[in-house]
């Protein structure tokens, strides 16, 4: 096929792992990998307390202001969680979206309108995204002695696992809510925050569907002989996304001792959905596709068979959305679009 050759020079994903039981053993080991070297260890985070702050009524949906109070070892940090329910009686499958900016009407429209609930955080809520590691979450887990990135443990978490864990607490926190069906949990991010939703989904059992939109360069795309961003790059200009030991892969990421289909594989047998843009050259659409062919095994291992196989690139029209791997390629330029959600709101009805 025409994806051997890549997937050749892939470390091993599964190290002899033949049944689920000895997959879940060697999973611990990539989980502790994948944090020593690229987003570093989890802080440890508690949820303090929980408050609905307001709550209201929009064109068939109701929504809540809540805010998490979340205690680390320096302090104390608040983070403020938009709800959007349907406004019917009984529980509905959720999204925790780690997002960019608050959700607008047709967004809200669109998820409450087919049935689900929204719970949004902004990521900057949760601590800066820059490398000012004092403030924020950032602060409150660090304290007054790491100012800069270059300041951490070598294996001290960068942002992306700050959010990540935000995330986790959130669905924690939304799990008990009556209006959620706890088994029905998906998470979704975009580009730098599709990296976080696939660290969270690795985390996190909570997340019965771990959604990464054009996460690209240390997210969904396999690093080895992809084209666009590269970890020298990544790692130059967002240094405090990750921890320190990721910088010493940059240029030499044939030595990686994993690549990002170990993350996507985290999230087995739970199910993980990938969507890619045309015009997302810096991302790799392709690269993504590959960290899904990669990732498939570990799905084997549960009887399952990953994401469909295609004997040639993907191109754009896409839709693969048979296996436990989801994958779309769209026309167009590296976004979240309205299409990409119903994208993801299809296959979580598909796979119900
Ligand atoms: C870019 C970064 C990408 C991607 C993107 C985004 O500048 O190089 O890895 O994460 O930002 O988050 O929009």
């Amino acid at each position: 096929m025409w994806y051997d050759s890549t997937l050749a020079n892939l470390p091993d994903l599964s190290g002899g792992a033949k049944t689920p039981s000895e997959w879940e053993q060697r999973r611990v080991k990539l989980l502790d990998l994948i944090c020593r070297e690229e987003y570093g260890y989890p802080a440890k985070l508690t949820l303090a307390g929980v408050r609905i702050d307001a709550e209201g009524i929009g064109d068939g949906f109701i929504t809540q202001s809540v805010t998490l109070d979340i205690e680390a070892e320096h302090g104390c940090h608040v983070v403020q969680l938009h709800i959007a329910v349907p406004d019917q009686e009984g529980s509905n499958p959720a999204f925790v979206y780690i997002s960019f900016e608050p959700p607008g009407e047709e967004l809200i429209k669109l998820v409450t309108g087919s049935g689900f609930a929204l719970c949004a955080f902004n990521y900057k809520n949760v601590t800066s995204d820059d490398g000012d590691m004092t403030t924020g979450l950032s602060g409150a887990v660090y304290g007054d002695k790491v100012k800069t990135p270059a300041d951490r443990p070598a294996d001290g978490c960068g942002k992306i696992m700050l959010w990540a864990q935000t995330a986790c607490l959130a669905a924690e926190w939304l799990s008990g809510q009556p209006y959620v069906d706890a088994a029905r949990i998906a998470v979704i991010g975009h580009s730098r925050l599709g990296k976080t939703a696939l660290v969270a989904g690795a985390l996190s059992g909570r997340f019965a569907y771990v959604i990464s939109n054009e996460s690209g360069c240390s997210g969904d795309a396999i690093t080895r002989g992809k084209r666009g961003e590269r970890v020298a790059d990544i790692t130059r200009v967002f240094p405090y996304w990750f921890c320190n030991n990721y910088a010493l892969y940059a240029g030499c990421e044939d030595e990686m001792p994993f690549d990002q289909h170990f993350l996507i594989a985290l999230s087995a047998p739970r199910k993980v959905i990938v969507g890619a843009a045309e015009q997302d050259i810096w991302a790799d659409p392709v690269a993504s596709y590959l960290g899904c062919v990669a990732a498939s095994p570990a799905w084997k291992l549960y009887g399952g068979s990953g994401v469909e196989l295609l004997d040639r690139e993907p191109v754009p029209g896409d839709v693969l959305h048979g296996g436990e791997i989801g994958y779309h390629l769209r026309a167009g330029e590296h976004k979240l679009k309205i299409e990409d959600w119903q994208h993801y709101i299809s296959y979580i009805r598909r796979h119900g």
